[in-house]
């Protein structure tokens, strides 16, 4: 039996853990000699769809059955998988139903039947045994025993040590999808991906990055006004500096919201979305890559990006002095007011590179 861990999910937005670590837990959970894991769907890269898939394993076993194991929720919607009658005409899909029941067996059964019109043989249902949690009641649930129950020791062990599912991104997903337009939801989702890589490679804390990532712009597409109401109703007093420049609302704004409307407590990620914008002088290690990843993310494409990309994976230091030369330079040429903190990270970042090309 293969298993074949989904590079980008088409049905799934950046909600699940990152693509290495779920391969290493199928690795765990799934031994060899029966099992055997496949990562062809990342070295792909972008979407992968399970018709390409397919379409290489069918090269590599050209006289075999394929079946396609899915679960119930999963095969009712296969006619809506990119190029299902292709794909159909090479795996004979297998529906296993979790919860074992009669109705929803009967369900799957006319779904293959009339709506992908497959005859008997080409499909079967199986009534697997009962499974009484679901992967999103078990991402909730990660750190109670019940969750480990369900869970293969050593994957149960990885999550623990990786810090994974500790943060709820599938609902901030579905919140920012509502509040944000499409082009500022991609943006989140790419920041949120930045921010885990720096982490990574700056020994940072990658699932509080990733989390801090998408929840930094939350506020970016609400309107000044209604920004600026809802801070002065919640106590905050703006400088003028700062209510001169609408475009600071949100990083502020954004902070206020995650603390009262999402209860996040934790100040290292209050900050990192705080002082994403401007930056500021002393900015904690979590502060410094989301600053970053919001400059570098996957979506950005404004002229010297790719220097900037260049510059972060070898120096955050670096990467902060040239982010805010760049902001400065925009701001001043436009005769915009540059906050004060804004002045203090730049002023202590080029002193900082300063004293270290001299020693
Ligand atoms: O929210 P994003 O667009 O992803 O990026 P961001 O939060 O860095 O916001 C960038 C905007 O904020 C950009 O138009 C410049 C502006 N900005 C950044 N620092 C300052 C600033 N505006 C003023 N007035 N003063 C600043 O110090
Ligand atoms: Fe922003
Ligand atoms: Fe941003």
């Amino acid at each position: 039996m293969l298993i074949i861990p989904a590079g980008t999910s088409p049905f799934k937005d950046g909600a699940c853990a990152s693509a290495a670590d779920r391969l290493a837990m199928c690795r765990l959970a799934f031994p060899p000699p029966l099992f055997e894991v496949r990562d062809l769907e990342f070295a792909r890269g972008g979407k992968s769809y399970t018709v390409d898939t397919v379409r290489e394993l069918r090269a590599e076993f050209p006289g075999d059955d394929l079946y396609l194991f899915t679960g119930d929720d999963m095969f009712l919607t296969l006619a809506d998988w990119y190029e299902s009658a292709a794909l159909l005409q090479q795996v004979i899909p297998v529906g296993a139903c979790r919860t074992g029941d009669r109705a929803r067996l009967g369900e799957m059964r006319r779904y293959a039947r009339d709506v992908l019109h497959l005859d008997e043989g080409r499909y079967h249902v199986s009534e697997s045994e009962p499974l009484e949690i679901s992967s999103t009641e078990l991402r909730a649930a990660i750190d109670g025993d019940a969750a480990q129950n369900f869970l293969d020791p050593a994957v149960a062990s990885y999550i623990r040590e990786k810090g994974l599912y500790r943060y709820p991104n599938g609902e901030y997903v579905r919140l920012l999808k509502e509040r944000l337009s499409e082009r500022r939801f991609r943006h989140s989702l790419a920041v949120a991906d930045s921010a885990r890589q720096l982490a990574l490679h700056y020994g940072g804390d990658p699932e509080k990055a990733y989390t801090t990532g998408l929840l930094h712009d939350v506020c970016k597409d609400t309107p000044p006004g209604e920004q600026l109401q809802y801070m002065l109703g919640n106590g905050l007093s703006l400088t003028p500096v700062e209510l001169a420049a609408p475009k600071l609302y949100h990083a502020m704004c954004g902070a206020l919201y995650a603390e009262r409307e999402l209860q996040i407590t934790d100040p290292e990620i209050l900050n990192a979305i705080r002082y994403h914008t401007t930056g500021r002088a002393q900015m904690t290690l979590a502060e410094k890559i989301v600053f970053i990843a919001d400059f570098i993310s996957a979506d950005r494409d404004y002229p010297g990006v790719d220097h900037m990309r260049a510059t972060a994976a070898r120096s955050l230091e670096e990467a902060i002095v040239e982010g805010l030369a760049f902001t400065v330079k925009e701001l001043a040429d436009k005769a915009n007011p540059i906050h004060p903190d804004t002045i203090d990270a730049y002023n202590e970042a080029v002193m900082h590179t300063a004293r270290k090309e001299e020693n």
